[in-house]
Order: C-alpha cells, then structure tokens, then sequence
C-alpha cells in the first residue's frame, strides 16, 4: 500500500469511529419514552384475576412515566374483561398494568387507550362512577366479605382530576386522597396512570387522622381487582372492563363485596 492510500485509508477509519461515537451519545441522552405503547408487548390474561408484583429495590417515582427500573421487568396484565356494557374495539378501550411493591407502597402503571376522556366529575361528586376512571379494588387481609359501611376493604375510584373516591362507614361520598398518590400522562388517546397505594385495614376510622397505613412484606397476600369505567361523553359509563372473567352478580358487586375480588401475591 502507497503512504498516501495509507494515511487516506487511516483518516476513513478514524471518522468511521468518530461517527459511531456521536450515535451511541445521542441514543444515551435521548429522551426516556414514557409511554412505550409497543402492543408487541405481551399482555397475561387471569381469569381467576390472581397476580404477582414484585419488590421494586428502588422507590417508583410517581410522575405518569413507566420508565422506572422495576417496570421494565414486570409483566403487563389484562384488563379487558368485559363487566358491563357493550363490546368495545381497540380505539373504543384497552387496557393493561403491571404490579410492583416495596415496604410502603403497592405500586400500580396502568395504560389505557380510550378515545374521549371525559372528567370524572363534571357532574359532581354524586356522579364518580360514571367515568372516567380506574376502580381499585383492595381487601387488605384478603377476608372477603361485605364492605359497603365499614372499611374492611376500598373500591378507590381513582379520577381524571386525580382524587381517590369511596364510601365513608356512613355511606357518604368521600375523598381518601392521601391513600393514594397518582400522576397520569398522556401521549395521543394513550393515558398513563402511575399510582402508589397505601394500604390501610379494617380499623380505618373516618373521623380520625392517626390512621396508619401497614407495612407491606414477602409473601404477603391481598385481595385485589382493577377496572376502568369508559365514558365517552354519553353522561354514563358505558363500559365497565375490568381484570378478572367475574366480579359478582351482573360484574358489579365489588363495590358491595370483597368476596369478588382477585388478589395479588408480594413476591421478591
Ligand atoms: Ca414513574
Ligand atoms: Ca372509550
Ligand atoms: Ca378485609
Ligand atoms: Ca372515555
């Protein structure tokens, strides 16, 4: 090889690699996406609505953006059980989350495709079933049984405005906002709702403010189902999905009943 080809062969190599360079860092200081919305993704269905979460070893920051560690590691679950209403298609409702946990937190990434997002609560506070929302449904020591007027378990109705919705032991319509600390974002008809649970048991007083949420550990289990009330502007919750085949007579005794409910199992 002549000098000249060499050095000419040389000055190729090295803006080869210079550009090779430039690509990684611009890949490292992309923007993290926060809603992935890759529907390659598989998604467990349960019908028995029995789940695992699993420890995250840092907390979840709640900011809509399931770009924390332990959520690239968790599997989506279903959500697409139908309770009420008609059938929906794809850009009608879909819906998936994942299940995380640490001491003091059930950690909860919901995505939704919903084509109309209607606040929860144009209508009052009367009307916070009427969608949209998420329901969480949380029997603490898995007992079962009726809730309606005690606080044995919740059905937090989680709301676009951000509120955590249920009846108080006097069957009042309340806020137990502090139970719950939710950011949703959305990217085109796809929401991101990014939620840390407290968990709270039967001796939870409404009138009072020393109530202590408990500590979650290995192998404890719960009672647990997770729904989304579709309002597409009818004034009514035309779709009720939720993540287990059956919710009780109709679909619709959760909020009456813990013996419906699902679970999750906390695992390491
Ligand atoms: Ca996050
Ligand atoms: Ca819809
Ligand atoms: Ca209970
Ligand atoms: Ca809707």
């Amino acid at each position: 090889m002549k000098p000249g080809v060499l050095i000419l062969f040389i000055l190729l190599l090295c803006s080869c690699n210079k550009n090779k360079t430039s690509n990684t860092e611009s890949n490292l200081t992309k923007t993290p996406n926060c809603i992935v919305n890759d529907q390659s993704d598989a998604i467990i269905s349960k019908d028995d609505g029995d789940f695992k979460a699993l420890k995250a070893n840092t907390p979840v920051i709640i900011d809509g953006c399931g770009n924390d560690s332990i959520w690239n590691i968790t599997n989506w679950y279903s959500m697409n059980y139908k309770w009420m209403g008609s059938d929906v298609d794809f850009a009608d409702y879909h819906g998936k989350f994942k299940l995380a946990w640490d001491n003091n937190y059930l950690y909860v990434l919901v995505e939704i495709i919903d084509d109309y997002l209607n606040p929860t609560l144009e209508n009052g506070l009367e009307n916070y079933w009427k969608g949209d929302y998420v329901e969480l449904f949380i029997d603490e020591d898995k007992s079962g049984g009726n809730h309606k007027l005690n606080h044995q378990a919740f059905a937090y109705h989680v709301s676009t405005e951000g509120h955590a919705i249920d009846k108080s032991a006097n069957e009042k319509t309340i806020f137990l906002d502090d139970h719950i600390n939710v950011k949703r974002i959305q990217e085109g008809h796809t929401y991101s709702w990014e939620m840390a649970i407290k968990l709270f048991d039967k001796t939870f007083d409404d009138n009072s403010t020393s109530n202590r949420p408990l500590k979650i550990t290995n192998q404890k289990s719960i009672g647990f189902s997770i729904a989304y009330g579709d309002n597409d502007g009818k004034n009514s919750r035309e779709n009720f999905m939720g993540s287990k085949r059956h919710h009780g007579t109709n679909n619709d005794d959760g909020y009456i009943t813990a013996d419906v409910f699902g679970s999750i199992l906390f695992i390491e």
